[in-house]
C-alpha cells in the first residue's frame, strides 16, 4: 500500500521538526511487506526475518522516482541500539559484510537490500524478534526528510534463508 504525501508540505513539516505521520491500515490478513513513500522517494517491500537475538537484518528497496539524487543521513530502529547499512564484499573467497560508506540513490534508480547482499544490520537487539512483532524503522534522507517504516517481523522460512548469520 502507498500513502501519497504532498512533497512540499512534507518538506516544510520536516524542517519544522514534525515528522510526517504515515498511516498503515491494520490488516486482518497476513501482513504485507511495508511500503511507504514521501513524494518520489519510496521504501518498498520492507521485511525483517525473525531472529533469536543479538543482531538482525532488514531488507527493502529504496526507489528514487525523482530527478535528483538523495541519500541517507541517519537511520534507527526502535528495537536496536543502532543500525548500520552493510554491503557484502568478497574477501579471498569469503563473503564479508562491510559498512556502506554512502547510501545514495541516483534519480530514476533503485537500491536493493536483500538476503545475501546489502542489508540494514540491526545491532544490539533488546530481545529476540518474533514473527508478528512490529519494528519501527526510521530512515532520514537529505532531501526528502525522515521516513517511518513499520515492519512486521516475518517467519524465518518466509523472510529469507540467511537471516541470522551472513
Ligand atoms: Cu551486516
Amino acid at each position: 500500500m502507498r500513502i501519497s504525501l504532498v512533497a512540499a508540505g512534507v518538506s516544510m513539516a520536516v524542517l519544522a521538526g514534525a515528522a510526517p505521520v504515515l498511516h498503515v491500515a491494520a490488516a486482518a490478513s497476513p501482513p504485507a511487506a511495508a511500503s511507504v513513500n514521501i513524494g518520489a522517494l519510496s521504501i518498498e517491500g520492507a521485511t525483517i526475518p525473525e531472529t533469536p537475538g543479538g543482531m538482525g537484518a532488514a531488507y527493502f528497496t529504496i526507489v528514487n522516482g525523482g530527478r535528483e539524487s538523495d541519500w541517507v543521513t541517519a537511520a534507527s530502529a526502535d528495537v536496536a541500539q543502532s543500525v548500520e547499512f552493510h554491503t557484502m564484499v568478497d574477501e579471498g573467497g569469503t563473503m564479508q559484510m562491510r559498512p556502506m560508506q554512502d547510501v545514495v540513490i541516483p534519480p530514476g534508480a533503485a537500491l536493493t537490500f536483500a538476503p545475501g547482499g546489502n542489508h540494514l544490520m540491526l545491532i544490539g537487539l533488546a530481545k529476540p524478534l518474533r514473527a508478528g512483532d512490529t519494528v519501527t524503522l526510521k530512515i532520514t534522507f537529505d532531501r526528502h526528510g525522515e521516513m517511518t517504516v513499520p515492519i512486521v517481523v516475518t517467519p524465518r522460512a518466509a523472510g529469507g534463508e540467511h537471516s541470522g548469520h551472513h
